[in-house]
Parts: structure tokens; C-alpha cells; sequence
């Protein structure tokens, strides 16, 4: 988009939705929402493009509608139809925009992927109030010296939507990420356990601040939080399937390799994580990516129950 081209007086004349959100959103239907970040910089191609298809069947399956969002030609798109979701998946230097990027992107024509905080900041504007993704980011380990703390955390202090994760990267500092979810007042409930997930592995040897065993407590939860003043989120921690995990134990060694090869390499900053994730993915030859692919899909099924029952008790 050519940078003369002028820009809209108003936010929700920045979103452009998908002819099927679009009809949803008529019709009164759920909505889910969900991140692009995971298919530009937390995957590769194409079971980036493969799995964003099969999340999206598995919440219509669910009885809701899923809107991807992105950032394209200067506009913030709510809902991805299947030419744009290729485009995205193999586009290269896609920014990956957190609430500090995705202005950067709307004015540049740049092409950007939504983190959780960019996709909770949408998806308020686009009035979605479930979201799904794969893991937060959160406090990394080494943060009192690197201050490295994501925004994704500051987001769901102030953005009212309920995100639906698998837990925190143990690649984070999970209790230091729980620390901060409290101070800022984020309410936390892991979903059928009491312990706090921690994506690739369904035990962190935390013991959950809550816990809940179906959506529509979770829906009453989110009503529950919308009569405080509509400010901040709420954070759902759903355990990766039992079949589709990774050990605790066995994890822990790959983390910590890739951490520091992180830091050989000196890599910093936004780059970290997705860093991380690829030496991963390496170390355990490919197989932390069947995880990845079953606890995100996990979540898109549990985040549309959710979206479901929200609606059911409007
Ligand atoms: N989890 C994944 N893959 C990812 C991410 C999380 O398995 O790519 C992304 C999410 O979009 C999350 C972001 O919001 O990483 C956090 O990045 P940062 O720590 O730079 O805020
Ligand atoms: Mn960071």
C-alpha cells in the first residue's frame, strides 16, 4: 500500500473483516479470535499454513466462527480468507507486532503478524471477546537483568478478552510470569487441573490459582469480570492432550540448550522466542511441533465452547 494512501479517522475503520466474520457478526454468532504470530514466526511452512486451516475447521466444527487476525496493506485484518493465509505463511520479514509494532505496521503497509497483545487489542476493537492460541509469552528466564517481560502480560492487565493457552513456555520463568499475572491483577484458571500447564508438558509443579472444569463456568467467569469495568482479561490454562505431551523431565534439557545457544549466538529481544522455539523443534527432531499442532488445536475447541456458551447466556 503506498504510504500517501490516507488513513481512516478511527480504529474500527482500521479493521476489515472477512466476508464469513462478517456474516457472523450479523447473524449474532460466537467468535473466536486468533493469533497470526504463530504462523509466521512460531512454525515453519507449511504446517504453519496447514495447521492455521485445521484450527480454524476445528472451531466452526465447534459451532463458532474463526477470525485470524493480521495486519495487511495498512489495514488490521479480522478474518483471513485462504489466499491471504498463504500470502502470510510464506511471506518473508513479516514484522512480528506486539501492541509497540502494530501502528508501526498500519502506517508502513507493512505486512505483520498479531502476538497475543496485538490480537487481544483487535479482537477488543472487533468486540471478540474469546481468543485462542498456543502459549503466552511471558517473564523470561533472566529477566532481572535483560528485563525481558512480555507484553502480552501488560495486555491482559487492561484488554478485556478471555485467552485461551496451553500454559507458559517453560522456555519462560513460569513462577516470575505468575508473579506478574497477580500483581496486575489477571485472573488465572487452568481447565480441568490443578496445576498450571506449561505448553509442550501438562505439569509445571505449580499448583494453578484456579481451576475450572467446563466452559460455561468459564463464560460465567467472563461475565463475572465484565461487571468490574471491562478492564483486563482473563487467563485460561488448558493442559496439552496426554497423548500429544512431552514430558516435563525430558523438556527441561532441550530448553535449557537452546536457551543457551540463545545467548551464544547473542540473540535478544523479540527474536528470543522464536529463536527458541526453531532450536527446539531441532533438538527434538521435529517433534515438539506435533505438540505445538495438538495443544493450539486443543485450545481453538475449548476457546469455541467458551465462545459458544457466552453466547448461550447473553
Ligand atoms: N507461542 C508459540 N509460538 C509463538 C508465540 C507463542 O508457541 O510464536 C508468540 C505469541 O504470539 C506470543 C509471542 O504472544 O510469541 C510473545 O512474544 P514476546 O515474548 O516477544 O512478547
Ligand atoms: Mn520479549
Amino acid at each position: 500500500m503506498p504510504t500517501s494512501t490516507p488513513l481512516p479517522a478511527s480504529l474500527a475503520d482500521l479493521l476489515v473483516y472477512s466476508a464469513e466474520v462478517q456474516a457472523a457478526r450479523a447473524a449474532g454468532k460466537p467468535i473466536v479470535a486468533l493469533e497470526s504470530t504463530i504462523i509466521t514466526h512460531g512454525m515453519p511452512f507449511p504446517q504453519n499454513v496447514e495447521t492455521a486451516r485445521q484450527v480454524e475447521a476445528d472451531i466452526r466444527a465447534a459451532g463458532a466462527v474463526p477470525a485470524t487476525i493480521a495486519v495487511l496493506d495498512g489495514r488490521i485484518r479480522i478474518g483471513l480468507d485462504a489466499a491471504d493465509l498463504d500470502r502470510l505463511g510464506q511471506e518473508k520479514n513479516v514484522m512480528k507486532c506486539s501492541r509497540a509494532d502494530l501502528a508501526i505496521a498500519v502506517a508502513t503497509g507493512r505486512p505483520g503478524s498479531t502476538t497475543v497483545a496485538a490480537t487481544m487489542m483487535a479482537a477488543e476493537a472487533a468486540g471478540i471477546s474469546v481468543f485462542a492460541t498456543g502459549g503466552i509469552g511471558g517473564v523470561h528466564k533472566g529477566a532481572e537483568t535483560s528485563f525481558d517481560i512480555s507484553a502480552d502480560l501488560d495486555e491482559l492487565s487492561r484488554t478485556p478478552v478471555c485467552v485461551v493457552c496451553a500454559g507458559a513456555k517453560a522456555l519462560l520463568d513460569i513462577p516470575k510470569t505468575l508473579e506478574v499475572l497477580e500483581t496486575r491483577g489477571v485472573p488465572v484458571v487452568a481447565y480441568g487441573t490443578d496445576e498450571v500447564p506449561a505448553f509442550w508438558s501438562r505439569e509445571s509443579g505449580l499448583p494453578a490459582p484456579y481451576r475450572m472444569d467446563s466452559a460455561e463456568d468459564i463464560a460465567r467467569l467472563i461475565k463475572a469480570r465484565q461487571l468490574f469495568g471491562g478492564h483486563g482479561g482473563v487467563l485460561i490454562a488448558n493442559p496439552v492432550p496426554a497423548d500429544s505431551e512431552i514430558s516435563r523431565g525430558e523438556m527441561g534439557q532441550y530448553i535449557d540448550a537452546a536457551i543457551a545457544e540463545a545467548a551464544r549466538r547473542d540473540v535478544r529481544g523479540k527474536a528470543v522466542t522464536p529463536f527458541v522455539l526453531g532450536h527446539i523443534f531441532e533438538l527434538t527432531k521435529g517433534r515438539s511441533l506435533v505438540t505445538n499442532i495438538a495443544l493450539v488445536r486443543n485450545n481453538a475447541r475449548l476457546a469455541a465452547a467458551i465462545a459458544v456458551a457466552l453466547a448461550a447466556a447473553k
